[in-house]
């Protein structure tokens, strides 16, 4: 009876907000490189856009040689390409920040990973050409709505410069997870930008506009910006690269063990290059073991780590890991704190009893 499907227990998404809908992914119990699309993590800022599929039509203008409109059926026919990614919002782990930050209070589950396949932006580009003025693409989204900070109406808009739109990985998705690209997660055709924290990955893309300038959009002038100081704007920069991270799966912080030996799981990552170490200590830091790579360190994609614990003395005990990555990036012991709360990377850290 025990094991019986009916008595199977799996887990939910972690409700944040739900309109729009804000819900996390329950990242402790993905055991598996593979989020279902069930529980891949949601975040929206505004209501879901109502407009019609079946006339979908894709416009590229603005400083390019031969504007174009592509229909879904051009774009599906160009060659394909499937990554597997983390998608990690840029305020992941933002209620770990202290002082705490005003924003979503994410845990740490404002992220998930899965295969985004789609057309290359690069190739679509070919067949407009770009100007030699031209210096960023703009991806307008079909969602909008008001912010707390002004009352006029705002799609959701970013921008990549022209380096990062050609990059070969840069996509413009329509599956995920070898099915089509679900509807909250972007259907019919999303932005997906390797490596980047996901704001970057504009969901149902309404048009592309080429411009000689640097974009002022909220969500990327105001947004999405790291502000290091409480009462000014100074030494501000922008949020692109996913920083170094890890996160400990198990055991859960504050569980409460019998002595025994546990294996100590969980996953890092990062958006430059590729994960090369993670160490864990049990020791509040004071000294480090090099964990096992369970999976292959992979770029864009998180790694799997473990550690066997003998855990024999009974007692608290706080377990941190820590990643570093090929460019040479390591988690810091403190979190970086900037005004908005983003791209939080200390080292992971929890708390255990042995009894
Ligand atoms: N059009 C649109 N694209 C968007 C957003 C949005 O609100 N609207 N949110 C961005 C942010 S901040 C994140 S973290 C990811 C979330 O993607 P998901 O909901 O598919 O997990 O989408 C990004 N793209
Ligand atoms: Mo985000």
């Amino acid at each position: 009876m025990e094991n019986s499907p009916r008595n199977t227990v799996r887990p939910y998404l972690i409700t944040k907000k739900l309109v729009p809908e804000n819900q996390e992914t329950p990242i402790h119990f993905q055991n598996g490189d593979i989020v279902n699309e069930k529980l891949f993590f949601r975040r929206n800022h505004f209501h879901y856009p109502k407009f019609t599929s079946s006339f979908y039509l894709l416009p590229i203008e603005g400083f390019v040689y031969t504007p174009k409109v592509f229909s879904l059926q051009e774009i599906y026919s160009f060659p394909a390409k499937a990554i597997r990614l983390v998608l990690e919002c840029s305020g992941n782990k933002r209620e770990l920040f202290e002082p705490n930050v005003f924003g979503e209070q994410w845990g740490k589950g404002a992220m998930s990973q899965g295969i985004w396949k789609g057309v290359s932006l690069r190739s679509l580009l070919q067949y407009t050409g770009l100007l030699d003025t031209a210096k960023e693409i703009v991806f307008e989204g079909y969602d909008y709505g008001a912010r707390s900070d002004s009352n006029q109406f705002h799609h959701f808009s970013r921008s990549l410069p022209i380096e990062k739109a050609l990059d070969p990985d840069t996509i413009l998705d329509y599956e995920y997870n070898h099915h089509p690209l679900p509807f909250k997660h972007g259907f019919p055709l999303r932005l997906i930008v390797p490596g980047w924290y996901a704001m970057a990955s504009v969901k149902w893309i309404k048009k592309m506009i080429v411009i000689d300038q640097e974009f002022k959009g909220p969500f990327q002038a105001v947004d999405y910006v790291y502000y290091p100081n409480t009462e000014n704007d100074h030494q501000k920069t922008l949020v692109t690269s996913i920083h170094v991270n890890s996160t400990i799966q198990s055991p859960l912080n504050m569980q409460t063990l019998n002595t025994g030996v546990y294996e100590i799981n969980g996953i890092a990552w990062t958006g430059t290059g590729q994960i090369t170490t993670v160490e864990i200590s049990m020791d509040e830091g004071l000294t480090w073991h090099t964990c096992e790579l369970v999976s292959s360190s992979e770029k864009y994609a998180w790694v799997r780590w473990k550690y066997i614990w003998d855990a024999h003395k009974k007692g608290e005990y706080t377990i941190k890991s820590k990643a570093t990555d090929s460019f040479g990036n390591i988690q810091p012991l403190d979190p970086i704190w900037n005004r908005k709360g983003y791209g939080y990377n200390a080292i992971d850290s929890i708390k255990v009893k042995i009894e």
